[in-house]
Formats: structure tokens, sequence, C-alpha cells
């Protein structure tokens, strides 16, 4: 039996995102987001499913900070829903929305969990999409007026905030690939709305310091690891190349203030030029507090020339994948940390999200995910690894608390370390609920 035990410091949590779990989507004021255009546009989302009662949190969130309570995490990590507090996406406020938010964070600080607050987990308003979106550099400046909206509101009692969640996701993944709302596919329209969501960071990053001084705030980049397939050069840089788009593309302009070079040419000779202003680099690159990752999946990388605009071809490395169809390499999130550390220095890390997609359901009361428990544990233990190797980690978010919305691939894909029923709304801890209780009560687990 080998055991593997954090230190007291390090900070345990759970994730989740507004329109994966609010529902709620036509009541009390707010408007529509590009995720109900999208998901409501037949052909979009698995089985056509769409956020509109999705785990009914917005009704049922007492019962979830129960669940988190027993749970004994320190820090709980939601998203704001930017159409439930401001609906014309500038202006004035909903007070129904801000008081949903409001009673969730009493409700969090009256069992001494912190909130970590994501103002943009990809629900735009959609009255700012009909005007161009991320695309247009005024989102910006209303991404700015709505996150300074909340500094005032809830900056005195949360403090811990997170700007944007996922860049590649919100610009390549909908933009270019299609996949995600707006689903555009369109390289000059992605390669824009990364680097306007970057700008929007950083401008939401100055305000913060003005409004909330006592507070911390990052962004929550995500990436996989892609390890080379063999020493040959042309499989070195085939993985360089993929690794830049996922990571230096969205954390060089943060910590260097530039885009890697190879990767603006790689656009230009698709036809999609950078677009910066004058000042644009240093709004991006202020000094933040953390930075937050998102990791899931890795492989092995070759070199094809078939394989897309990168010509990287993943080989995974095993046949074990999670029920989304994502390979896992445990390893790769100890690679991944170890070189974003000493790549980028020694900013504090979170684990923002980190979890996996398995599809049981309740059988006699109980739902048996042993395998989302193995993944845990391989994933804690690379985790243990990198924070042996001196990378700064500051704490450790399971995604997810709930079963949710899982974006393109809807509610059949579950993430969560409780099941939820979609038709009733019920709530059942899985065996992974237990066990992660265990392991944050106890800070260490056995491998067996
Ligand atoms: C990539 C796969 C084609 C969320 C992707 C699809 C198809 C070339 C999970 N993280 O629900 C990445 N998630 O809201 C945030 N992260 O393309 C939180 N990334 O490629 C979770 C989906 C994702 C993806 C999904």
């Amino acid at each position: 039996m080998t055991t593997i035990e954090f230190s007291k410091e390090l900070k345990w949590g759970a994730a989740t995102a507004s329109y994966q779990i609010e529902g709620a989507a036509n009541e009390d004021g707010r408007s529509p987001s590009i995720w109900d255009t999208f998901s409501h546009t037949p052909g979009n989302v698995k089985n056509g499913d769409t956020g509109d009662h999705a785990c009914n949190s917005y009704h049922l969130y007492k019962e979830d900070v129960q669940h988190l309570k027993d749970l004994g995490i320190d820090i709980y990590r939601f998203s704001i829903s930017w159409s439930r507090v401001m609906p014309e996406g500038t202006g004035s406020l909903n007070p129904a929305g801000v008081a949903y938010y409001r009673n969730l964070i009493t409700e969090l600080l009256k069992y001494d969990i912190e909130p970590m607050i994501t103002l943009y987990h990809w629900d735009l308003p959609q009255v700012l999409q009909d005007k161009g979106g991320w695309e247009n550099r005024a989102t910006i400046d209303a991404f700015n007026e709505y996150a300074e909206a909340m500094f005032k509101e809830f900056g005195d009692q949360v403090k811990n905030w997170i700007t944007i969640n996922e860049p590649w996701c919100a610009s390549f993944l909908s933009n270019f690939l299609g996949i995600h709302a707006p689903g555009k596919k369109d390289l000059q329209a992605a390669v824009d709305v990364s680097h306007h969501l970057l700008t929007a960071h950083g401008k939401a990053v100055q305000s913060f310091r003005e409004l909330v001084p006592d507070g911390e705030i990052g962004y929550a980049p995500n990436l996989g690891w892609l390890e080379p397939f063999s020493p040959a050069a042309e499989d070195q840089d085939a993985c360089r190349r993929g690794m830049l788009w996922q990571k230096e593309w969205f954390m060089d302009p943060v910590f260097k203030g530039s885009y890697p070079e190879e990767l603006i040419q790689i656009f230009k000779e698709h036809d999609a030029v950078l677009h910066i202003e004058e000042g644009d680099l240093e709004l991006i690159s202020q000094p933040i507090d953390f930075y937050g990752i998102n990791y899931y999946t890795g492989s092995l990388g070759r070199h094809n020339d078939e394989a897309g605009m990168f010509q990287v071809e993943e080989v995974p490395l095993d046949y074990r994948q999670t029920d989304i169809g994502w390979p896992i390499y445990a390893d790769g999130f100890y690679k991944a940390l170890k070189n974003l550390n000493e790549t980028y220095g020694d900013v504090p890390i979170y684990i923002t999200e980190n979890g996996a997609c398995y599809n049981h359901g309740v059988e006699d009361g109980k739902v048996n995910d042993q395998e989302r428990i193995d993944y845990l544990k391989q994933h804690l233990t690379s985790l243990h690894r990198a924070i042996k190797a001196g990378v700064p980690i500051k704490g450790y978010l399971v995604w997810s608390l709930l079963d949710n919305f899982e974006w393109a691939e809807g509610y059949e894909k579950r993430f969560g370390i409780i099941h939820i029923n979609f038709d009733t709304f019920e709530r059942t801890r899985k065996e992974s609920y237990y066990w992660y209780k265990n392991t944050v009560e106890n800070k260490r687990f056995e491998i067996t």
C-alpha cells in the first residue's frame, strides 16, 4: 500500500459553471446567451439538449451548498451568468439576478466555504453577439463594465476571481472548429476573438486592482499535454506546434507580453492576421495573482502531413479513455505543470478543473464510479509529484460537483461526483463523492 499525502496548506474545492447547472433560463429577467441560441439550433448539441433546466441549481442552490458543506471543501468555484445579472450586456443590473448570486455567496460563507467566481464561462449575452460578439472590440469594454459591476457588488465578500475560463475553447473551438457557441468556422474570427478575450482579461484585472485591492485574480486556460512520440525532430516540432496553440498562444501574452512568432506565421499562411492595438499587450501582461489550469487529457503527438494546420497527430498512449473518448494521461498532468513552472516562473497555480467523464447510473441508490476514483487518484498523484518538484500549487478543484450540461455533448456525458436525475433533479452522491470527502478530510489517500 502506498500513501499519497498533501500538506495542510493545499486548498480543496469543486467547480461548476452557470449555464451548465442553473437552468431557469427564462426566469427573473435573464436574457438569452449565445449558448441558448446555439443549443436551441438543431444539430449543435447531442440529443437536442439545452440548458433550459440543467440541474435547476437556480432553485436548488441551498441543497447544493449542503453537499459542498458535507464534502468539507475549502473553495467552491462557480460562474456568473452575464445575461442574468446584466441582461442588456451593458448598462443596468437585473436585481433578481444579482440577488441569486448574493444569496448563493451568503449561503457558502455561512459554512466557511470560500467562493471563487468565474466572470466568463462562455455564456456571452446574445445581444452582444448580435453586435459581433468577441470579434468586436466593443465587447472588451462591455466585459469590463460587467466585471466592474460584479467587483462592486461582490468584491467585499468574494476574494478569489477568475476572468476568462478556457480561452482556447471560447475562441478556436467556438469560432474555428465550430463545435461550441457561436459555432463559426472562421480562423480569422477565432484569432480576433482570442486576442479580444485576453485583452478583456487584462482590462478587468486593471479594474480589479482599483475595486478589490485585497482580492486575488487570475484566468483559467485549459491545456492537454502532447508528449513527442519519438525524439525525431519532426515529432518534437509537431508537438511544439500543437502546444503553442493551446499553451503559448494564451500564456505568452500574459506572462511575456508577446504572442509566439511561429504561430503568428502559421495563422498568416492560413490567411488569418493578428490585429493588436497599441496598449493591448501592456494590459494583457499585467501581473496576476495566480492562474488556473484545467487539465483533462493528453497523448503522444507525432508528425503527420495530413493532420491539420499544425500537422500533429495524436496517438493515445494506451487504450483507456474516459466515456467522452478522451485518453487518460495522468503523467501529462505532471509534465504540463512542471513545464508551465519552468516556462512562466513561480506564479501560483490553482487546478481550477480536473475530473473525468463516466456515465454510471444509480443502482440500488448507489453510483459505483470506481473509474472516476481511479482517475482522480492518478491525477492527484501527478499533482503531488508536481508539488514535490517545486511547482507552487495553491489548490485543487474537481470538475465537477454535479453532472451537468456538458456543452455540445449535452446531458449524456457526466462529470459529476454527484449524480443528477435530469427529469426530477434528484441528487445522488456517487462513490467518488465519498472518496473525495475522505481525501479532503485526511489530506491523503491510499493507492492499493
Ligand atoms: C476540446 C474536441 C476536434 C469543460 C474539444 C471539445 C474536438 C478537432 C470541459 N471545461 O465542462 C475541448 N471541456 O465547462 C470547462 N473542456 O474538441 C467546463 N474542454 O476536437 C467543462 C471539448 C473540449 C472541452 C470540454
